[in-house]
């Protein structure tokens, strides 16, 4: 198939299950046109069958507010008629839907077809879609979606809840690359790659996130700071965003920012992942966990927050530990009760790296898109709209 994919490019959950959804669908033989306002930032190097389309948006003086989704709109139509998509997958509602859903029209005008599939991932539906003044044209949008898909059962019930929306949506959970996202296998080899983090001994715990206030990063800082009272640590935080610089200074107002290291945005998360012994997740909401997730193809488990899709992932007791959001103390408990006790934290490390091997590799979860893909084809085929 030619899939046109539109998502947020830059870091966040969304646009990484976009930008890897494309890369799985190109090496599998489909065409793969991403059209968005920069190049998804985990596209570089790797470029058979996939093709990037900038969307130009001019900002006229008379603009206080440039119209992306207009100009990402009409760059959807081009790109659709110029090489003939047969269909859009949109990531995040706001406002990618509602663009599928004007370049939709427009290319009916024209006596083209092309279906679209929006997939809901977390914010667009339980934040931002709430806002009154995106909430009816959203739900307008996903209404009229050819298809919709939505990454967990949670954010499932919570699209029908919060938007009343009353038509099918497909539940395709997020997935892992588990060739990419794996374990080290080498015990020798994993500890020579610690050596740039900690000393033979220490613990390390990682968070992975684009340090937004939902994912509570001073949460991540303060449990950090009760563990290393008890045992030998070291944080190793990747990503950036709005929070980083309170936890930088709380890192210095606590005395322990020597044993974390801000790594910033890393393109390869997938090697430093399988050094972590724990994964932190306190988040105050996840429709997913996507973090989490890539934690466990490596065998990391992770000390997260029972929230939203997370318990759907993790496994409370068996491939990670869950708490309630804030209850930091409690968090740093379970790192500890982990961390000195090794048989158990490897039983962890072994069940979850199955979990993810069982549930959400990609080799099972984008043969489902695929399928959905079809599906969506053939009903607009159906009602007697053929592809000019
Ligand atoms: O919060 C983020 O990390 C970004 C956000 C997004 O939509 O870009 O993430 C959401 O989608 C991810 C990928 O599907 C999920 O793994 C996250 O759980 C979800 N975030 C929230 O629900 C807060």
């Amino acid at each position: 198939m030619r899939i046109g994919i539109t998502c947020y490019p830059t870091y966040g959950g969304s646009g990484v299950v976009a930008t890897e959804l494309g890369i799985e669908l190109a090496a599998l033989g489909h065409e793969v046109h991403f059209i968005s306002y920069s190049q998804p930032f985990r596209l570089n190097g790797r470029s058979d069958g996939i093709f990037y389309h900038e969307v130009p948006v001019s900002n006229y003086p008379l603009f206080e507010f440039p119209p992306y989704d207009l100009a990402l709109a009409s760059r959807m139509a081009e790109v659709a008629e110029f090489y003939d998509l047969d269909l859009l997958h949109v990531h995040y509602a706001i406002p990618h839907s509602v663009s599928a859903l004007l370049a939709r029209q427009m290319l009916e005008a024209r006596g083209r077809r092309l279906p679209f599939v929006t997939t809901l991932h977390g914010t667009d539906i339980t934040l931002v879609g709430l806002d009154r003044s995106y909430l009816p044209i959203t739900r307008h949008a996903i209404q009229e979606s050819d298809g919709v898909t939505s990454i967990s059962n949670y954010l499932k019930e919570k699209t029908i809840a919060d938007f009343g929306v009353q038509r099918p949506i497909e539940v395709i959970t997020n997935f892992v690359n588990c060739d990419v996202y794996t374990p080290v296998a080498d015990d020798a080899e994993r500890a020579r790659m610690r050596g740039h983090l900690a000393a033979p001994g220490e613990a390390v715990l990682m968070h992975l996130s684009n340090f937004r206030p939902v994912k509570r990063v001073l949460d991540v800082v303060k449990i950090f700071a009760s563990v290393v009272r008890e045992l030998p640590a070291q944080l190793v935080l990747i990503g950036d965003g709005p929070d980083r610089s309170a936890a930088e200074w709380l890192a210095h107002d606590l005395g322990i920012h020597t044993r974390i290291h801000f790594l910033g945005k890393q393109e390869r998360v997938n090697e430093l992942l399988p050094l972590a012994d724990l994964l932190l997740m306190p988040s105050q909401l996840e429709s997913f966990g996507l973090a989490a997730l890539e934690g466990m193809a490596c065998k990391v488990p992770s000390i997260a927050t029972r929230v939203g899709g997370v318990p759907e992932l993790v496994d409370d007791g068996l491939t990670g530990l869950l708490f309630e959001p804030g209850e930091v103390d409690l968090m740093a408990r379970g790192c500890l009760e982990l961390l000195s006790d090794r048989p158990r934290l490897n039983r962890m490390r072994e069940a979850a790296r199955q979990e993810a091997r069982k549930r959400f590799c990609a080799s099972l979860v984008v043969p489902r898109y695929i399928r959905y893909y079809e599906e969506v084809s053939k009903r607009g085929e159906r009602a007697g709209l053929t592809q000019a």
